[in-house]
């Protein structure tokens, strides 16, 4: 199913006024503070988010898996539906393979298709956290740390395998995330573990195309519930350092421990041009995967405005590689992600608010009360007449949420799709 122009535009119609009326308002206010708000509204038309292929059906627990209807069965369902994003936000330009859940099987036909909806295909995500079917050897006690070499070369010919798969689609960056670890005391010698994981990654970089990166995740548990070997950002920066100038650590916002700092990890590895990538989710308790900005707005735009001083203060860090890496049990997966989309977009905006020269003789003078109020007012403006004219501009929908209920989307493809599950099957 595609949504059009047309389609959009008559759906726009009954929300344009009041739009505009708010645009006015706030973009008045903004400029009388001395805030260019073309500017900003230019930087959040620029921002394109990846969409990861395994976000689009509904996800599980190890409990179980519920049904939502109409979900993709393949790779061209998926990249249809990201396509549906892209229409309603224009802020969805890429998806994120994980290899082996998303092989292409006719190269040529998901280009086109990517092509024909404006979607690039983004990091591509190597796997060795499970056995596939037919593998020769198991990945159970790990596999790039793996004391058998014989396992570890396994591994590494697989990253060598996806890159090659990312090659023929245009992407241009390998992400690594590894389930290798412990579970109980004693079961491994973090050094050897460690030592093993660094050899390892530096043969796969020594394979990596001139222009690529390569993205090293961490996570400091499960699947392992004693110890990870890729824990923290430290770990991760200390091998990416190992590799080489192509190397980056990935910041995953549900893979830290509980009141973790992260926009303080954000900054410090900016400063060190090591930051490569985003995957946004929220929080409470672990990796919960959870919608971006349901659970610790706050945090959000406190990351964002350390992303924001990092991107103009820290030439040496590349250009970020944004991604959803959120898991939807209860909602239709798209209709989340365009929640997510709009939480990212929000704490962009706001963070973009922020007087830095203020903020930076606030900091100066150690006048605290001041520092807080510039942060506050910019968390408290409601950017979101910004965002959606935004989005307006480019022919995206006033109100995505809204537009792809009253065009009965989910409907459509239940319709095209039957009522097929990930969660049966069936
Ligand atoms: C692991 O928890 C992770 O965040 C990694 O990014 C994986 O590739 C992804 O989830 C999908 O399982
Ligand atoms: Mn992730
Ligand atoms: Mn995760």
């Amino acid at each position: 199913m595609r949504i059009n122009q047309n389609q959009i535009q008559e759906n726009n119609k009954t929300s344009i006024k009041t739009l505009e009326e708010q645009f006015n308002y706030t973009s008045n206010t903004l400029n009388n503070k001395g805030v260019d708000v073309n500017a900003i509204i230019k930087k959040l038309q620029n921002l394109q988010i990846a969409i990861p292929s395994w976000a689009l059906g509904a996800g599980g627990t190890r409990f179980g898996r519920f049904s939502f209807f109409g979900e993709p069965k393949n790779l061209e369902q998926k990249i249809e539906d990201i396509g549906i994003l892209n229409a309603l936000t224009h802020s969805a330009g890429a998806v994120s393979l994980h290899i082996p859940w998303d092989i292409p099987e006719d190269y040529n036909g998901i280009k086109t298709l990517a092509n024909s909806l404006n979607i690039k295909f983004d990091a591509v995500n190597s796997n060795t956290f499970q056995d596939q079917n037919n593998a020769a050897l198991s990945y159970k006690f790990g596999s790039l740390s793996n004391t058998s070499k014989d396992i570890r070369q396994q591994a590494i010919q697989h990253n060598i395998d996806v890159i090659n798969i990312g090659k023929k689609l245009g992407s241009k960056s390998l992400t690594v995330w590894l389930a290798d670890g412990a579970s109980f005391p004693g079961q491994n010698n973090f050094q050897t573990a460690l030592i093993n994981t660094e050899n390892s990654l530096k043969e796969i970089y020594a394979t990596l195309p001139k222009d690529w990166k390569m993205l090293i995740e961490y996570k400091p548990f499960e699947p392992n519930f004693y110890s990870t070997v890729i824990q923290d950002w430290g770990t991760s920066f200390m091998l990416a350092t190992a590799c080489g100038d192509k190397a980056y650590s990935l910041v995953d916002l549900g893979h830290h421990l509980p009141n973790c700092n992260i926009e303080q990890i954000v900054s410090t590895l900016m400063y060190k041009g090591k930051l490569g990538g985003f995957h946004f989710n929220d929080s409470k308790y672990g990796d919960d995967d959870l919608t971006v900005g349901s659970i610790k707005p706050y945090t959000l735009f406190l990351i964002f405005n350390e992303l924001v001083y990092g991107m103009e203060n820290n030439p040496n860090n590349p250009d970020l590689e944004w991604m959803i890496d959120a898991s939807h049990n209860l909602k239709d997966p798209l209709e989340d992600l365009l929640q997510s989309l709009e939480a990212i977009q929000e704490a962009f905006a706001k963070a973009l608010l922020i007087d830095q020269n203020k903020l930076k003789n606030a900091q100066l003078n150690n006048d605290i009360v001041t520092c807080q109020e510039i942060l506050h007012d910019a968390y408290r403006t409601d950017v979101r007449p910004l965002v959606a004219k935004a989005r307006l501009n480019l022919g995206g929908a006033i109100n995505p949420i809204e537009t792809y209920r009253a065009l009965n989307v989910r409907n459509q493809l239940i319709k095209e799709r039957g009522k097929y599950s990930i969660a049966t099957g069936l």
